[in-house]
């Protein structure tokens, strides 16, 4: 069986590997797309070697430095980027500090010429008030990969609710311990698997109300 190289990459924390294989990809002009999904897929494995106790913090954060390299390599910053299609609050939830796929969600709806208030990580449900209050944004996106910080979505939807914004807002959440079941669980309006679903998300809300 042969072993992806930007997987074994990643097994192996070689930034040098993983970062050469991708500019190879490039260079064969592979979709930015597939080239991601290998990167997500390397990541994933290292999150399952911690899971099984193989692999360390330290390593899980080597990961991280090499996927956002790899990802820097293949898709522009988008940060200076304010679009006019509409505006999303988006972070990740209380006590989880994971931003990569948040960071993706946030690339790809900048891209597509949405307004992103990117609130970032470990973000409170009065966070999420106060920059839904402030931007009048009509969708708010959740990122969550702690299953420990799941009840924050609640809260945060519970604290939306109290501050009289929930039928003015549309709620997508997206992580990967989540799924449909989850999101319709906490109250959530949907569920996103992937970056672009909240693209697509975000293209349906506005087009029913620019
Ligand atoms: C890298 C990593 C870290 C890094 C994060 C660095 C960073 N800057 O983000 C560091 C080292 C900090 C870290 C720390 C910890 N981690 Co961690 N981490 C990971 C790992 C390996 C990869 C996550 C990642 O970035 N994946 C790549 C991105 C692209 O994928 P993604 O986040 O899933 O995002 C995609 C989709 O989910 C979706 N998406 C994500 N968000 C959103 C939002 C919306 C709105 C939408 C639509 C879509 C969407 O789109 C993205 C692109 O397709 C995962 C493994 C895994 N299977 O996820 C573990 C993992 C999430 N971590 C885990 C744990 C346990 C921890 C720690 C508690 C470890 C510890 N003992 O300290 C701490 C917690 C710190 C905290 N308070 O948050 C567990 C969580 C288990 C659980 N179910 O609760 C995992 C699953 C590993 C495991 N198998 O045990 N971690």
């Amino acid at each position: 069986m042969t072993t992806d190289i930007i997987m074994k990459g990643f097994l192996d924390l070689s930034e040098t590997e993983v970062i050469e294989e991708v500019k190879a990809l490039v260079e064969t002009g592979i979709p930015t797309e597939e080239i991601l999904r290998k990167c997500q897929d390397g990541i994933t494995a290292v999150g399952d070697a911690f899971g099984e106790g193989r692999m360390f913090v330290s390593d899980l954060m080597v990961s991280a430095a090499i996927f956002k390299k790899a990802v820097g390599l293949i898709m522009p910053d988008a940060r200076m980027l304010a679009g006019d299609k509409g505006k999303v609050v988006i972070g990740t939830v209380k006590e989880d500090v994971h931003n990569i796929g948040k960071d993706l969600t946030s690339n790809l709806l900048r891209f597509a010429g949405y307004e992103v208030i990117d609130i970032g990580v470990d973000c409170s449900p009065e966070e999420f008030v106060k920059a839904v209050r402030k931007s009048g944004a009509k969708i708010v996106a959740m990122s969550c990969l702690l299953t420990s910080s799941y009840p924050f979505i609640i809260k945060t939807i519970e604290a939306l609710k109290a501050a009289g914004l929930r039928r003015r807002v549309k709620i997508i959440v997206g992580g990967a311990p989540l799924d449909e079941k989850a999101a319709d669980y906490c109250g959530a309006d949907a569920y996103g698997a992937n970056a672009r679903s909240a693209v697509l998300f975000a293209k349906n809300i506005y087009k029913r109300s620019p």
